[in-house]
C-alpha cells in the first residue's frame, strides 16, 4: 500500500474535477431540484485568502457538498468584492495602482481558492470591479433612481480627514474611522442616499418569514428601531410658535421640567434670546465634532446651554426652560425633547448637573418618594399627574393620548433609527454614480444605453485634499453633453459605496457573461431565492440589510418575484489568536493557511478547521490537533487495504446507520466538529471489530467526502467505481436502527475489564457514569475506594481511575 500522497493526489483530481466539468451547474435543467449554495464572496485584500476564509468556505462547501451526494443540482459560485476602500487603501500603501493591485490579489485568492478544492463554478465567476459587472451596479442605481430612492440631499455626514471620504454611521467606531482609525469630523455636504427607510416596515415583516439566526434578526430590529410614540406640541411662551416632540412616554407628560433642543436644530437660532447668543453659538460649535455615538452615550457627562427662552407644558401650562445639548440628536424624531429627568436616566443626570426640577410622576408603588437618586425608566403608577394620578402607565399612557389629541395639542407617531443609505464616496475606486448635471435640464441620469459610465484610468487616484472626489481631477470624464438636451454639461464624479456592488451579486452569478440585462430573468426565477447563504455575523446589519433592501426594490419594480433574497443563513464563528485576540497583519498573528495546505494537505486542514471548534462559535488558533487530523486520514487511508467483500456484521449494521444519521444530522445543521467525531468513533469500530466488508467501509468515505473531497474521491476510485463519489449518491439510513440502537460499554477499574452496560445509543455520559458505578460487579470493586478520574471512551469504555 503506497503513502498517503496528498500532493499527487490533489493535483489530479483537481484536474479531473476540471475537465469533466464535475461542478458546472445546468442552470437551465428544468428536470433537477435546485440548490442555491451562497458563500459570501471575499474582497480581495493584501491578506490573500485568510483563515476566516477557509473557516467559511470549508463549511460551507462542507454543506454544498453534501446537498450534491443528496442528488441535489447544487448550483455554487464564488467571486470577488473588488471595488472600495480596503482595496484602494492597500494600493495607496503599496503605492500600485488599484486595478493593478486588485487584479494581483485576485488571481492569488483565485489559487488559493482552487487549492483549497470548493466545488465552484469557476465559469460564472464575477468581479465587481470589472465594467461588465459594475454597468450592472449603475442600472441598479438607476432603477432606485426613478423609483424616486436615490436621491442628493444636503446632512451632517461622518468625514474622515484622514482617508477623505465621507463614512457611513456604521464605519464610524466609537468617534474613529474603521479603516485608518483617525478621528471623524461631521460635515454638511450634498450627497447621494438611497431611501432605506421607504422600506423600514417591510425590512421588519420580511424577517418573519425567514430562517436566519436569532441574534441577526434581532440585530436588525434593533438597527431598524421602530417604536411607537406620540408628537407633542409644546407653546413657546409669549409667540404662536410651538415646538413638538416624540416621545414614547407621554404618561409622563407632567413631569416634564424642560426641553432640550438638538445643537442642529433650526429653532435654536429661533429661540435663542440675544444675551444667550454667543454662548449658545460656542456650544453649537464644539459639538460639531463629536459623533453620534459620543453624543448619545449614557454614562457620558452632560453638557448644555440655556436659550434664555421658555414653553409651556400642556399638561399644566407651567412654564419651562428651554435648553440645547447634544445628547438629543437631530435626525431622530424631531430633534427636540421634553425632558423627564425623573424617569428617563440621561434627563436625570443632566437636570442634577444645571439643577433643573425633578418631579416624580411614575411611582413603583402608588407612593410618593423624596429625593430620587436615579431616574426610575420602568412603569407604575401615574402621582401628580392631575386627573390621571392614579392610573397604571401603560393605560395612562393611552389616556393622555386620547386627552392631547381631544385638544390638538397631540398625535401619534412611529419613528425609527433607521436612517437612509448614504450610498457617494469621494473616492477612486468605486463605480462612478450614472449621473449628469447640466445647467438647463439639472440633474440627468444616464441613459441605459450609455452604460457603463467607465472608471478613467487615472495615474493620481489619491484621494485628494479638498475631500473631492479624484474623479473631478479628470476633464474628460467629468465634461460631458446632457443627454437631455446636448449642452455642455458635467458628470457627477462620485462613486457609489461598496456596499452597493455587493446587494445583488447572487444575481448576477446566474448569467454573468449576459451583457444584455443584469441578470437572466428565467433563471432567476428557477433559482432564487438563495436556498443557503453562508457568511461573518459581521454582516449581520449592514450587507444583509441592504441586500434585502435592493431584493424588495427589484421586487416592487417588476424584476424579481422574491423579496427575501436568502431563505436560510448562517454563520461562521471567528477564529481568533492563540490569545483570543484578533488576527491582523499588524499584531503579525495571522495564520497562512497556504503553509499548512504544502505541509500536511488540503484534506487534513479542512477537517482539522472544522474540528477545531463548533461551527457557528468559532475558537481560538492552534494547530496542535493538526497532526491527529492527519494521522486519522493516514488510517483511513491504510485501511482500504483490508476491504473485501464480505457482508457488514451485524453489529456493524446498526452503528453504520447511527453514524450515518448522526452525520447526516449534524452537517445538516453546520455542527461539523460533532459530525467529525462521529466519524472518528466510526473508523475506530471498524478497526476495533476488524469489519472488513466494503458496504461499512464506504459509508465512511461518502460521509467523509463533503470535507475532505480529495481522499475520498481516491479511495472511491481505488474501491473500482468509476463515477465521481459526489455522483453516487448519499448514504440512507433506516430510522428505527439508527434510533433503538443500543451501545455495549464496557467498564473498566484501573485499566480492567470488571463488567458492562448496555445504555441507549444517545445517552450522556453523565448518565452512562452513574449506570456504570451502580454495575453490581463494579460496585463491589469501588466500595470504599475513592474515584480518582473517569476516563470515557465514546460509546465503548469507561474506566475508574482509583
Ligand atoms: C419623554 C420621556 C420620558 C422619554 C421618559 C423617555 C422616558 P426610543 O425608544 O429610542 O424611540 N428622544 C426623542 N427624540 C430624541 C432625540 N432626537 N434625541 C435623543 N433622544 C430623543 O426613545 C424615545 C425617547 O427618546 C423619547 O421618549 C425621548 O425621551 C427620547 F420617562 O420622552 B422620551
Ligand atoms: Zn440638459
Amino acid at each position: 500500500m503506497k503513502k498517503f500522497d496528498f500532493k499527487t493526489i490533489e493535483k489530479k483530481w483537481r484536474d479531473k474535477w476540471e475537465k469533466s466539468e464535475i461542478y458546472h451547474t445546468d442552470l437551465d435543467d428544468e428536470a433537477s431540484e435546485k440548490f442555491y449554495n451562497l458563500a459570501m464572496f471575499p474582497y480581495p485584500s493584501g491578506d490573500k485568502l485568510h483563515i476566516g476564509h477557509v473557516y467559511n468556505y470549508s463549511g460551507s462547501d462542507t454543506f454544498g457538498r453534501m446537498k450534491l451526494m443528496q442528488g441535489k443540482n447544487v448550483f455554487e459560485p464564488i467571486g470577488f468584492d473588488s471595488f472600495g476602500l480596503p482595496a484602494e487603501n492597500y494600493a495607496i500603501k503599496q503605492n500600485v495602482h488599484p486595478a493593478k493591485s486588485t487584479k494581483e490579489n485576485i488571481d492569488y485568492m483565485r489559487r488559493q481558492l482552487k487549492e483549497l478544492g470548493c466545488m465552484y463554478d469557476w465559469g460564472r465567476e464575477i468581479n465587481t470591479s470589472d465594467p461588465n459587472y459594475y454597468k450592472w451596479t449603475q442600472w441598479l442605481f438607476l432603477v432606485l433612481y426613478k423609483a424616486g430612492l436615490a436621491k442628493r440631499k444636503k446632512a451632517p455626514v461622518n468625514f474622515c480627514p484622514s482617508c477623505k471620504t465621507v463614512l457611513a454611521n456604521e464605519q464610524v467606531i466609537t468617534g474613529t474611522c474603521e479603516r485608518c482609525e483617525s478621528r471623524v469630523i461631521q460635515k454638511n455636504i450634498k450627497q447621494w442616499f438611497f431611501e432605506i427607510t421607504k422600506y423600514a416596515d417591510k425590512l421588519l415583516s420580511g424577517l418573519e418569514r425567514i430562517d436566519w439566526p436569532k441574534k441577526t434578526i434581532l440585530m436588525q430590529k434593533n438597527w431598524i428601531g421602530k417604536s411607537e410614540g406620540v408628537l407633542i406640541k409644546f407653546p413657546i411662551f409669549n409667540s404662536q410658535f410651538s415646538i413638538k416632540v416624540f416621545t414614547t412616554r407621554p404618561d409622563t407628560l407632567w413631569g416634564a421640567t424642560y426641553m432640550v433642543l438638538a445643537p442642529e436644530n433650526p429653532l435654536v437660532k429661533k429661540l435663542t434670546t440675544n444675551e444667550q447668543k454667543s454662548i449658545v453659538e460656542k456650544y453649537i460649535k464644539k459639538a460639531r465634532g463629536k459623533t453620534e455615538l459620543e453624543r448619545v452615550a449614557a454614562e457620558k457627562e452632560k453638557t448644555g446651554v440655556f436659550t434664555g427662552n421658555f414653553a409651556i407644558n400642556p399638561a399644566n401650562n407651567k412654564k419651562i426652560p428651554i435648553w440645547i445639548s447634544d445628547y438629543v440628536m437631530m435626525p431622530y424624531g424631531t430633534g427636540a425633547i421634553m425632558a423627564v429627568p425623573a424617569h428617563d436616566e440621561r434627563d436625570f443626570a443632566f437636570a442634577k448637573k444645571f439643577d433643573l426640577p425633578i418631579i416624580e410622576v411614575i411611582s413603583p408603588d402608588g407612593k410618593r418618594h423624596n429625593d430620587l437618586n436615579k431616574a426610575y425608566i420602568n412603569q407604575g403608577v401615574m402621582i401628580n399627574s392631575d386627573e390621571f394620578s392614579g392610573k397604571y402607565s401603560e393605560e395612562g399612557a393611552k389616556a393622555v393620548t386620547k386627552w392631547l389629541e381631544n385638544k390638538a395639542a397631540g398625535r401619534t407617531k412611529t419613528e425609527y433609527k433607521l436612517r437612509d443609505w448614504l450610498i457617494s464616496r469621494q473616492r477612486y475606486w468605486g463605480a462612478p454614480i450614472p449621473i449628469i448635471f447640466c445647467k438647463k435640464c439639472g440633474e440627468v441620469p444616464v441613459p441605459e444605453k450609455d452604460l457603463p459610465i467607465k472608471l478613467p484610468e487615472l495615474s493620481d487616484f489619491k484621494p485628494a485634499a479638498d475631500g473631492q472626489s479624484p474623479l473631478a481631477k479628470d476633464p474628460n470624464f467629468v465634461n460631458t453633453k446632457c443627454p437631455k438636451c446636448s449642452r455642455p454639461a458635467k458628470r457627477s464624479t462620485e462613486t457609489m459605496d461598496t456596499f452597493v456592488c455587493s446587494t445583488w451579486y447572487f444575481l448576477r452569478y446566474l448569467s454573468p457573461d449576459n451583457n444584455k440585462e443584469p441578470f437572466d430573468k428565467l433563471r432567476a426565477r428557477k433559482w432564487l431565492p438563495v436556498d443557503q447563504c453562508n457568511g461573518g455575523a459581521e454582516h449581520a446589519v449592514m450587507h444583509l440589510l441592504y441586500v434585502r433592501f435592493v431584493a424588495k426594490v427589484l421586487h416592487d419594480q417588476g424584476y424579481i418575484d422574491f423579496d427575501e433574497p436568502f431563505i436560510k443563513l448562517n454563520h461562521q464563528g471567528i477564529i481568533t489568536a492563540a490569545d483570543g485576540s484578533k488576527m491582523s497583519k499588524s499584531r503579525g498573528n495571522v495564520v497562512i493557511p497556504d503553509e499548512y495546505f504544502t505541509k500536511y494537505g488540503v484534506d487534513t486542514f479542512r477537517l482539522f478547521i472544522l474540528f477545531l471548534a463548533p461551527f457557528e462559535q468559532g475558537g481560538s488558533w492552534s494547530d496542535k490537533g493538526i497532526l491527529g487530523a492527519k494521522r486519522f486520514l493516514d488510517r483511513v487511508w491504510r485501511y482500504q487495504k483490508n476491504i473485501n467483500n464480505a457482508k457488514p456484521k451485524n453489529e456493524s449494521l446498526k452503528i453504520s446507520h447511527q453514524t450515518i444519521k448522526k452525520v447526516n444530522d449534524d452537517y445538516q445543521g453546520f455542527h461539523f466538529n460533532t459530525a467529525i467525531a462521529s466519524l472518528m468513533e466510526y473508523l475506530n469500530f471498524l478497526e476495533d471489530k476488524k469489519e472488513t466488508s466494503k458496504q461499512s467501509f464506504e459509508i465512511l468515505i461518502k460521509l467523509l467526502a463533503p470535507i475532505c473531497p480529495y481522499i475520498a474521491e481516491e479511495i472511491w476510485e481505488n474501491l473500482d467505481h468509476k463515477k465521481s463519489i459526489f455522483k453516487s449518491g448519499w448514504p440512507k439510513y433506516d430510522e428505527n436502527l439508527a434510533k433503538d440502537m443500543k451501545m455495549t460499554i464496557a467498564i473498566q477499574i484501573n485499566g480492567k475489564v470488571r463488567g458492562s452496560i448496555e445504555v441507549g445509543a444517545d445517552e450522556k455520559e453523565e448518565k452512562i457514569t452513574e449506570k456504570a458505578q451502580g454495575e453490581e460487579n463494579v460496585q463491589k470493586y469501588l466500595s470504599e475506594k475513592n474515584i480518582k478520574k473517569t476516563i470515557y471512551v465514546p460509546r465503548r469504555i469507561i474506566n475508574f481511575v482509583v
